[in-house]
């Protein structure tokens, strides 16, 4: 009798625990990551939170997505991880309204920042197959500190916990249907960069997000990686994938071997892709007639990588006058 007791007070604590912290985790938003200003508030559905015996995975609040040990160990390991399921479906065509107005032009952006990243410079805009709209929240604040900003905040910082993870820039990137062309060349993040030689600091801790507003598939032309290519953090020989030169177009691009693992990273719309700056990764061209693959990109990065590009005048902006010819060094390491 006195153990059955015991049993029921167990289990109602157990209940009233549970209840509590859901409540906690459902009503308030990190401290730490703010508040999104942009979107309105339309808590998920469809994305439970996981639970383990100690702590709690997934979309734990409106602004804070928690990453398992696996999700950090897998971009840490292979360099892309995918995380499924992140934004709501009216979270992502809030995001999709404003995306499409920088694609048609309504938002301006200027010089080359908007730009195809498989085509010359030069090429009329009805011709282009992937288009790109460099720095989105600079040339729209409003947009700055949208939902997607802050979970993704709260991502890189547990990626990169000692790091002091800050955005450095952000991308729009919209592979129109039926273009075959529209293929984002193999690359490492980091031969767009300057490197710890050029920057005089000791690390380039990077975590690049890329949100599917559409679902991004292989006929789509979805992100593809070379499985662990980032581990060594070396960097292989680039060149400019138009032209002869970056003053023709800005995408490079390097060799990937035929007996190298190439992985695809579909995404469905919602969900969100996570690669580090020296995994070689590109994409494939969009074979769908009636599908465009919209993605949109924001990069963390070490605060003292960020402070130190931002003193040279690096700013991830096509239009700065620092940039990849510019650097000293052949090798960006
Ligand atoms: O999503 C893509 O097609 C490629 C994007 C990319 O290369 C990048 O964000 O570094």
């Amino acid at each position: 009798m006195t153990s059955l007791l015991v049993r029921k007070v167990q289990l109602g604590c157990l209940v009233f625990t549970t209840i509590v912290s859901w409540c906690t985790a459902l009503s308030s938003p990190s401290q730490s990551t703010g508040e999104a200003t942009f979107l309105t508030d339309t808590r998920r559905q469809h994305s439970p939170i996981k639970e383990s015996s100690q702590h709690q995975y997934g979309r734990v609040s409106k602004n804070e997505y928690v990453l398992t040990p696996e999700q950090i160990e897998a971009f840490h390991r292979d360099g892309c991880v995918t995380i499924e399921d992140v934004l709501a479906e009216e979270e992502v065509e809030e995001l999709a309204a404003v995306f499409d107005r920088f694609v048609s032009g309504e938002i301006k952006i200027p010089g080359k920042d908007f730009c195809d990243m498989s085509k010359p410079f030069g090429v009329p805009y009805e011709e282009w197959s992937l288009v790109n709209c460099m720095l989105p929240t600079r040339y729209y604040p409003p947009l700055q500190n949208n939902v997607y900003e802050c979970l993704t905040r709260s991502m890189a910082r547990q990626l990169f916990p000692t790091s002091d993870m800050t955005k450095d820039y952000d991308q729009l990137l919209n592979k129109r249907p039926g273009e075959n062309d529209a293929v984002f060349a193999y690359h490492q993040d980091m031969a767009y960069w300057p490197g710890k030689k050029v920057l005089k600091v000791p690390m380039t801790d990077t975590c690049t997000f890329s949100l599917a507003i559409d679902d991004s598939l292989p006929e789509n032309g979805c992100l593809r990686y070379v499985v662990g290519s980032g581990v060594s953090k070396t960097l292989r020989p680039h060149r400019p994938a138009s032209g002869s030169n970056r003053d023709e177009g800005h995408a490079l691009m390097t060799d990937v071997g035929v007996e190298e693992e190439v992985r695809l990273a579909p995404a469905k719309k919602g969900s969100i892709t996570i690669h580090d700056e020296y995994v070689v990764h590109g994409s494939g061209g969009n074979t769908c007639k009636d599908k465009q693959r919209r993605t949109y990109v924001v990069a963390y990065r070490a605060a003292a990588v960020v402070a130190a590009e931002r003193r040279i005048g690096f700013t991830h902006s096509h239009n700065d006058e620092v940039n990849w010819d510019t650097f000293e060094e052949s090798d960006s390491s």
